[in-house]
C-alpha cells in the first residue's frame, strides 16, 4: 500500500483551507479574480533588505504604557516609543526631563492613538494617546518620535477611555470618562449612591497650534454613564463629536448583569464648537480650576442618541454624514444620518430627556440596522463607500456598503454585506489607514486580535496578541500576513511613510539646551556647597571628564551632551549600582541628578555600542566617605 506523498496531501489541504476562509501562507488567491493585487501574499508583504515599508503603523501598547511602531506591509516592529512607562532601552524615565513627564506614575494604559490633522487630513505633526488608567493624554512629536507632554490626571474626570479623538484641525483632543466618580475629586461618597453622587465628564483638551501644548479647554458634565469609544465629525458633522456609553442604567454593582438590562444605551452627540463658545460667553462654572458646562443650563452642547445596547464603538465616515454605532450584545450596526440628526435637533424631535439633556428620536435619524454578525465593535472606512466592522464574538471582519442604498437593499439590508473574513482570534479594534480622515488610503486593514491561541511557537501560558494584515483593494478581503505583538494593542493609526520626515540628529546650530556644551574644553566640574555639577561631553569613544570626585551625602548633577552629528551615533551613560541609565541621541543634552548615598568607587560606562573602542568608553565616580 502506498501512502499519499506530500504533494497529494497539499493538494487535499488547499481546498480545505480555502473553505475555512483563510489562505495558506504565501498562497496566491488572485486566481479567483476577485482579490485586489497580483502576486502571492508572501511577495506582497516582502520588503527586501535595504528597502523600506510604504506605511507606518502606530499601535497602542495597552498596559505596557508604550506605543509600538511597525512598517506596513512587512509588519516588522521598528521602534518602541515609551510614553507612560519607563523604558531602559531609550533611557526614558531616568533623566530629569522624562522623570518629570512620568510624575508619580510608573505605568499607563494606552488605548487609542490619534494622529494630528489639518483640514481633515493627517498633517504628520503629532500623535496623541490616552492613559485609560490615570486619566492622562500624551503628545508624541513625530519629528523625533518622542513623548513631549503628558497632561493630567485630568481634573473632574476618571478612566480616560474615550480618547484620544482629534478634531479636523487639531483644535482639540476630545476625551470622555469611562468611570464616573464623586466630584470634585477627593470627595467621598457611598458607591451605593452612584446615580445621585457620581458624574461622568466629556473634556475638550485644547491644543496650541504652534507647538502642540495641551491644556484643558472645557468640560461638559454628564450623568454617570460609562463613556466608551468616540469619533469626531467632518463635512456636515463638522464641529460635532460622538461617544457611545455602556451602562446608561447607571448601575454600580456587577455591571455584567445590571448594565445590560436596557434595550438601548445612549450615545453622546456633542457640539464641541458650541461648548467652546459657551465658555467664552461665561456660561461655565469653575470646578477644580476648569470651566465646566452643565448641559441642562446650557442647551445646545449635548444630546443623547439611543444606540443598540452595550455599544463599544461609534465611527464617523470620511464624508462626515454617516455614523455607525454597534452594540456588542446586538448583532447589528446602526447607521445614522447626520443630516437627519441635525434636522431632528432643529425641530426638537425628542422623546424625552435625561437630566435636562434631550434624547433624539432613534427612528427619526436611523438610516438602517445592518445585520453584520455577532459582537460588532468598531467600524473603519476605505473612502470608496465601504465600511469594515470587527466582530469580536464571530472572530471576523464584515465588509458592508455605506448608504445611499437601493430600495431593494433597504428592504433587506443583508444585501449590503459584501464580504466576511475570518481572523484569529477575537478581534477588538481594526484600522484602515486614514479612516478617520476625509481621504482614507484604503489599501490595508490591520485586525488587532485579542487572542492568538497557539498560532505561534509556544512561549508558555501567556501568549502574545496577534495582528493580521488584510488587503482591502479588491472585492474580497484577502489575508496577507500575521504578526505577534506585545501586550496589548487596542487601536492603531496608519500613516503614509512619506507624510513625515523625522530628523536624523539634533542639530548643533539649533541647540537651545541651557547646559549643552559642544567642546571638550568647556567640560567642567563645579562644587557649590554639597552640590556637584558636571558638564560632560560624550564623543567616540570618551566621556570628558571621565573622573568625578564627590563626597558621601553630596547631590550630583550631570549634564551630558552627545556632540555627535552623525545619524544613529548614540551614547549612553550607565553608573554601576546607582540606577543611572541615560541615553543621548546625536546632538542631545540630558540632565541626571542623584543623591550620593554610599562611599566607594563606581565605574561608569557607555551602554550603546558606538565604535571599536566602545568598551573603552568608561570612567569612575569616586565617593569619599563622610
Ligand atoms: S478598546 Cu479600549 S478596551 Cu475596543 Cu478601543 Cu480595547
Ligand atoms: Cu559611546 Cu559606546
Amino acid at each position: 500500500m502506498s501512502r499519499p506523498g506530500p504533494a497529494a496531501l497539499a493538494a487535499a489541504l488547499v481546498p480545505a483551507l480555502l473553505l475555512s476562509g483563510c489562505n495558506p501562507p504565501g498562497a496566491s488567491s488572485s486566481s479567483s479574480g476577485k482579490s485586489g493585487a497580483p502576486g502571492s501574499a508572501a511577495a506582497r508583504t516582502w520588503v527586501a533588505p535595504g528597502e523600506k515599508d510604504e506605511y507606518y503603523l502606530f499601535y497602542s501598547g495597552g498596559h505596557s504604557g508604550q506605543v509600538f511602531v511597525a512598517g506596513l506591509p512587512s509588519m516588522r516592529h521598528i521602534s518602541t516609543i515609551p510614553v507612560f512607562s519607563p523604558y531602559p532601552g531609550t533611557g526614558y524615565g531616568f533623566d530629569e526631563e522624562t522623570k518629570a513627564l512620568l510624575g508619580d506614575y510608573a505605568w499607563g494604559d494606552v488605548h487609542h492613538p490619534a494622529l494630528s490633522q489639518a483640514d481633515g487630513l493627517y498633517d504628520g505633526r503629532w500623535l496623541f494617546v490616552n492613559d485609560n488608567a490615570n486619566n492622562r493624554v500624551a503628545r508624541i512629536d513625530l519629528r523625533d518620535f518622542k513623548t513631549r507632554q503628558i497632561l493630567g490626571p485630568i481634573p473632574n474626570s476618571s478612566g480616560n477611555h474615550g480618547s484620544s479623538f482629534v478634531t479636523e484641525n487639531t483644535e482639540y483632543v476630545l476625551v470622555a470618562s469611562r468611570f464616573s466618580v464623586p466630584l470634585p475629586k477627593g470627595r467621598h461618597a457611598d458607591p451605593a449612591d452612584y446615580e445621585k453622587e457620581f458624574n461622568g465628564m466629556v473634556s475638550g483638551i485644547k491644543v496650541d497650534p504652534s507647538d502642540g501644548t495641551m491644556s484643558v479647554g472645557w468640560q461638559i458634565l454628564t450623568p454617570p454613564f460609562n463613556w466608551d469609544l468616540g469619533s469626531t465629525g467632518k463635512g456636515p458633522s463638522s464641529g460635532w463629536a460622538f461617544w457611545t456609553s455602556y451602562n446608561s442604567e447607571m448601575a454600580h454593582e456587577t455591571l455584567e448583569a445590571t448594565s445590560t438590562q436596557g434595550d438601548r444605551d445612549y450615545a453622546a452627540v456633542v457640539n464641541w464648537r458650541a461648548a467652546g463658545q459657551a465658555v467664552r460667553d461665561g456660561l461655565a462654572t469653575t470646578l477644580d480650576g476648569v470651566p465646566v458646562i452643565a448641559p441642562a443650563k446650557v442647551p445646545g452642547v449635548l444630546y443623547f442618541l439611543p444606540v443598540p445596547k452595550s455599544p463599544h464603538g461609534i465611527d464617523t465616515d470620511p464624508s462626515g454624514r454617516w455614523i455607525a454605532a454597534s452594540g456588542k450584545l446586538q448583532p447589528v450596526v446602526s447607521v445614522f444620518d447626520f443630516e437627519k440628526i441635525k434636522a431632528a435637533i432643529d425641530r426638537k424631535d425628542f422623546t424625552g430627556e435625561v437630566r435636562g439633556v434631550p434624547v433624539i428620536r432613534y427612528e427619526s435619524v436611523l438610516e438602517g440596522e445592518i445585520p453584520v454578525g455577532l459582537g460588532p465593535l468598531h467600524t473603519q472606512y476605505d473612502g470608496k463607500g465601504n465600511a469594515y466592522t470587527s466582530l469580536y464574538i464571530e472572530s471576523a471582519v464584515a465588509k458592508w456598503k455605506l448608504p445611499p442604498w437601493t430600495a431593494e437593499e433597504k428592504a433587506d439590508l443583508n444585501k449590503v454585506i459584501l464580504d466576511k473574513i475570518d481572523v484569529h482570534y477575537n478581534i477588538g479594534h481594526l484600522v484602515v489607514g486614514g479612516s478617520d480622515t476625509k481621504e482614507p488610503y484604503g489599501k490595508y486593514l490591520v485586525a488587532m486580535n485579542k487572542l492568538s491561541k497557539g498560532r505561534h511557537l509556544s512561549v508558555g501560558p501567556a501568549q502574545p496578541e496577534s495582528s493580521q494584515l488584510i488587503d482591502i483593494t479588491g472585492e474580497k478581503m484577502e489575508m496577507l500576513y500575521e504578526a505577534f505583538t506585545e501586550p496589548e494593542p487596542h487601536f492603531a493609526q496608519i500613516l503614509k511613510a512619506d507624510a513625515i520626515k523625522p530628523i536624523e540628529v539634533y542639530p548643533k546650530a539649533g541647540s537651545a539646551h541651557p547646559h549643552a556644551i559642544w567642546d571638550a574644553k568647556d567640560a567642567s566640574i563645579t562644587r557649590r556647597g554639597n552640590t556637584v555639577e558636571v558638564k560632560m561631553v560624550a564623543i567616540r569613544s570618551r566621556f570628558i571628564p571621565d573622573r568625578i570626585d564627590v563626597n558621601e551625602g553630596d547631590e550630583l548633577v550631570i549634564h551630558v551632551t552627545n556632540v555627535e552629528q552623525t545619524t544613529d551615533m548614540i551614547h549612553g551613560l550607565a553608573i554601576a549600582e546607582q540606577n543611572v541609565n541615560v541615553i543621548f541621541d546625536p546632538g542631545e543634552t540630558k540632565t541626571l541628578r542623584l543623591k550620593i548615598k554610599k562611599p566607594g568607587v563606581f565605574p561608569f560606562y557607555c551602554t550603546n555600542f558606538c565604535s571599536a573602542l566602545h568598551q573603552e568608553m568608561q570612567g569612575y565616580l569616586a565617593v569619599k566617605p563622610k
